[in-house]
């Protein structure tokens, strides 16, 4: 009789990062090949960083360096390590000419000693950071710009290449290191989804070309920002939850204090994320290049709307790298309630 064979799971065939978007970029005529280098390598950015994460609860990783970063904030030692291995990840490749991060006062020049490419790129390296030590979501945004700068290509990067609209993007990513970790990235013709399986190291496409339902049924803003806000911003809020059968109101609230993650609940179930100025910061807390633009490209790319109350994040010239915006991001239905609200309470405003 034949000994029966130990059951060893079947591998099963999920479609790989790498392989997805090299069929997806086959498809435009223009591409060379380095913006599917350019994801392959964030992805390993990614893994790297997941590692560290996943081992913050077990190692004495949770202390505070001490140090300030340039926004005034306290530096953790996880911001720190995001930044490090996004950089040395990316300098050498011959895919970028020179980078910004929020963890970085000036730019990041690629060293001589590398090749440079055609790419620029702002990041947030860790997102969210006051969760760590709650063990909440954090995750890492990355926007990517083409070299505009004079000297062509292979020389160096500047200053100019990064300071440009959200609307010259010609991608953005962002990884989120929660229950699992995803990497959501798109090139402006969708937005699509991949879950690391940490048993192979491989990041698997979870969810192709997403898009942001047309209203949701959340909002999310820290509500205790209340006493700052202007008559204006309080409007927006009783709006969403106020009773209303024929618009589905009022809205649940969800805040998770990490915006990548809140961002990414509105991305799949749709509704609104606000961080608005008020009379503390007239211009809110985040960062124009390394949060709110690449999630307006995300959003945009998704059917989804951004404004900063009135105009298009997209179209917003940034005056320096830390340049603040104040950011109303989600369902395009939900995003035109609150800039309606805006607007009105601004004219009323002028009028009385
Ligand atoms: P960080 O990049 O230093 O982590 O700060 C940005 C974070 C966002 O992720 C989040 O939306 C916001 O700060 C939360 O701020 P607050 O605690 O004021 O609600
Ligand atoms: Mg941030």
């Amino acid at each position: 009789m034949a000994q029966a064979t130990p059951s060893v799971p079947m591998p099963k065939s999920g479609i790989t990062l790498s392989r997805f978007i090299r069929e997806k970029q086959k498809g435009y005529s223009t591409a060379t090949g380095e913006f599917t280098g350019l994801i392959i390598e964030i992805g390993h950015a990614a893994r790297i960083i997941t590692r560290e994460v996943r081992k913050a609860g077990l190692v004495d990783i949770l202390g505070l360096t001490g140090k300030i970063n340039v926004q005034g904030e306290e530096v953790q030692k996880l911001d720190e390590f995001a930044h490090h291995t996004i950089v040395r990840a990316l300098d050498h490749t011959g895919l970028v000419c020179v980078m910004a991060s929020e963890e970085s006062d000036g730019v990041i020049p690629i060293p001589d000693r590398h090749p440079r490419g055609k790419y620029a790129l702002n990041f947030d390296p860790l997102d969210g950071s006051s969760n760590i030590d709650t063990n909440a979501s954090i995750g890492t945004i990355i926007g990517i710009h083409r070299k505009v700068s004079p000297g062509g290509l292979g020389s160096v990067g500047t200053r100019e290449d990064l300071l440009r609209k959200g609307s010259e993007q010609i991608g953005a990513v962002y990884i989120i290191y929660g229950s699992s970790t995803i990497l959501v990235y798109s090139d402006g013709h969708g937005v699509h989804e991949f879950t690391l399986d940490p048993s192979v190291g491989e990041f698997y496409l979870s969810q192709e070309d997403i898009r942001i339902p047309p209203r949701g049924k959340t909002y999310s803003v820290n509500e205790g920002n209340w006493a700052y806000w202007s008559d204006a911003q309080r409007r927006v809020v009783d709006y969403f939850k106020a009773e209303d059968k024929a618009s589905d109101r009022p809205y649940g609230l969800r805040y998770i204090g990490s915006l990548v993650a809140d961002f990414h609940r509105t991305l799949k179930k749709g509704g609104i994320f606000m961080y608005p100025g008020d009379r503390k910061n007239p211009q809110g807390k985040l960062r124009l290049l390394f949060e709110c633009a690449p999630l307006a490209f995300m959003a945009q790319s998704a059917g989804g709307a951004a404004i900063d109350g009135s105009t298009p994040i997209l179209g917003i010239e940034p005056a320096e790298l830390h340049h603040r915006s104040p950011l109303y991001i989600g369902s395009a239905g939900d995003v035109r309630s609150a800039e309606t609200i805006l607007t009105e309470a601004r004219a009323g405003a002028h009028v009385a």
